[in-house]
């Protein structure tokens, strides 16, 4: 006699183990009243934005890891170069649709069945706006503004000629840079103490498609399991968050997201 997880394992789908945990995960969303939902690279890797890490690898263009190329240091010593990094990655994004997973986050958020729901981000890819999400933190910023190196005047990059690089400011004139979190540099602490105080006061924190190294988002889902949340990680691979999550379903963002959220 053989089971519906033996029967899927036969067929390469997924094993009991897997199918068990993505029914832990449904039932806990399903139970949950408030909500913060952690996304990473991952979420948007379905729909075509490569991820920093993962797999083994790790980013590098023109030969420059992009620790090096999105970094404090290298506003700094080569804003054009910055500058060309980010217009090649804005490239990538423009031809990019939101997936299955960013639909369904939004569709949570609108839905009304929890009495919170806090959206953080780390990608600066707009994926999340363009599947409708309109209230979230985006604590990395965004690749598609602008800002300004002297007085932090922000602009969309669609008010601006792609051929104006750096960007000239039209209040102080200095040079703008791109409106993202580097290396090296602080987050808008406004930001983070909405993402901590969602953390500290939610049920259920449900972190996908993130390697969880980056401080200080990291510390969102373990800020939420300290203070009593039930962890959910949804990722293809282990990562630095897994040993720590109370549920941890190895798979794809777009698949497993629709299988776990109430309807
Ligand atoms: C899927 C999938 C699918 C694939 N479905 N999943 C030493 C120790 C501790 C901390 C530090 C340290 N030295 C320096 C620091 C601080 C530093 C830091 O954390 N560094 C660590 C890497 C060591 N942090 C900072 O500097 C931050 N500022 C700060 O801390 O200020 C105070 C301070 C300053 C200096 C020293 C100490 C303190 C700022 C961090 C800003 C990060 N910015 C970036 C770049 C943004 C601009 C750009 O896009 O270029 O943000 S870095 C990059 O990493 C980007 C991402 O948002 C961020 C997180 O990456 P994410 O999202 O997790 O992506 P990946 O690629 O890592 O993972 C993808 C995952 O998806 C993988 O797990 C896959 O398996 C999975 N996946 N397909 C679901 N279909």
């Amino acid at each position: 006699m053989f089971s519906v997880a033996d029967t899927h394992r036969s067929l390469g789908g997924p094993n009991s183990e897997m199918i068990d945990q993505i029914e832990k995960g449904k039932s806990t969303l399903e139970r949950a009243r408030s909500v913060v939902v952690l996304t990473g690279a991952g979420v948007s890797a379905e729909s075509g934005v490569p991820t920093f890490r993962g797999g083994g690898t790790s980013t590098v263009w023109r030969g420059m890891p992009f620790e090096q190329l999105s970094s404090a240091e290298m506003v700094q010593k080569d804003l054009p170069l910055v500058w060309e990094w980010f217009d090649y990655r804005r490239g990538v994004v423009a031809g990019c649709k939101p997936n299955p997973a960013h639909e369904v986050i939004a569709d949570a958020q609108r839905s009304g069945k929890f009495d919170s729901f806090t959206l953080v981000t780390q990608n600066i890819d707009g994926l999340h706006r363009a599947a409708g999400s309109t209230d979230f933190i985006e604590l990395h910023g965004n690749i598609n503004q602008a800002r300004c190196l002297s007085c932090a005047f922000v602009q969309d990059l669609g008010e601006i000629p792609d051929d104006e690089r750096p960007p000239v400011c039209p209040k102080c004139f200095d040079s703008m840079r791109p409106n993202v979190v580097l290396f090296g540099e602080g987050l808008d602490e406004d930001d983070l103490l909405i993402a901590y105080e969602s953390a500290a006061a939610c049920d259920v924190c449900l972190v996908v498609g993130t390697s969880a190294l980056v401080y200080p988002a990291n510390q969102i889902p373990a800020i939420a399991r300290r203070e009593g949340a039930t962890v959910i990680e949804v990722n293809p691979e282990e990562t630095a968050l897994t040993s720590a999550a109370d549920i941890s379903i190895r798979g794809a963002a777009g698949d497993i997201l629709p299988k776990i959220f109430p309807t």
